[in-house]
């Protein structure tokens, strides 16, 4: 077990696109067991490979309050989306910075378990906008990605003054919601 480094906007490497895995063996349940110590530490409800430098198709998800009902995505593909749905955002690689994203209310999807078992999972509110949130960052692609211009630029400027690299967490994380 290991608790590994996550990657903060605008790394290049978030950019990179995670590719399937061949096969669920013990290297990958290593990788997926220092995936969720690692959001467990950093208080995420959910850590795609691609924000620990791996480029491979991993998933990691919690969004229970009791923090009891670990969900393991491996080359998850999309089978339904469906309905519309406004929700406030935020993400590991971007810390201290919350925005609104539109995403699909409801989602689909089939993945492998860390036993390499084929699921189908159907899911709503938050986990659905959590599962939308971390196949995007598999593809390269971050919640920062859907803000309308002004709210890009304002958060430019923020960066400009205090990038992540060299703040924490905690930072200012609410202060320019005007
Ligand atoms: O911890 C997280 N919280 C969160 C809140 C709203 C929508 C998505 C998320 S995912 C985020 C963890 C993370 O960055 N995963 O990639
Ligand atoms: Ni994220």
């Amino acid at each position: 077990m290991a608790l590994l480094d996550i990657l903060h906007f605008p790394d290049p490497r978030l950019r990179l696109k995670a590719v399937p895995v061949v096969s669920v063996d013990d290297s990958v349940r290593d990788i997926v067991s220092d995936m969720f110590e690692t959001m467990y530490d950093a208080l995420g409800i959910g850590l795609a490979a691609t924000q620990v430098n791996i480029q491979q198709q991993i998933i990691v998800i919690d969004v229970s309050s009791e923090k009891d009902e670990p969900i393991c995505l491996i080359n998850p593909q999309i089978q339904t989306l469906e309905g519309s749905e406004e929700m406030q955002e935020g993400c590991l690689s971007v810390p201290g910075y919350f925005e609104n994203v539109t995403r699909a209310e409801r989602v689909v999807i089939e993945a492998l378990d860390e036993t390499g078992t084929k699921r189908e999972i159907a899911a709503d509110e938050l986990l659905a906008v959590c599962i939308q949130h971390e196949m995007d960052h598999l593809e390269g692609k971050l919640f920062v990605d859907y803000l309308s211009p002004l709210k890009r630029q304002r958060l430019k400027k923020k960066l400009e003054k205090n990038p992540l690299s060299k703040s924490s967490s905690s930072n200012d994380s609410h202060s320019d919601a005007s």
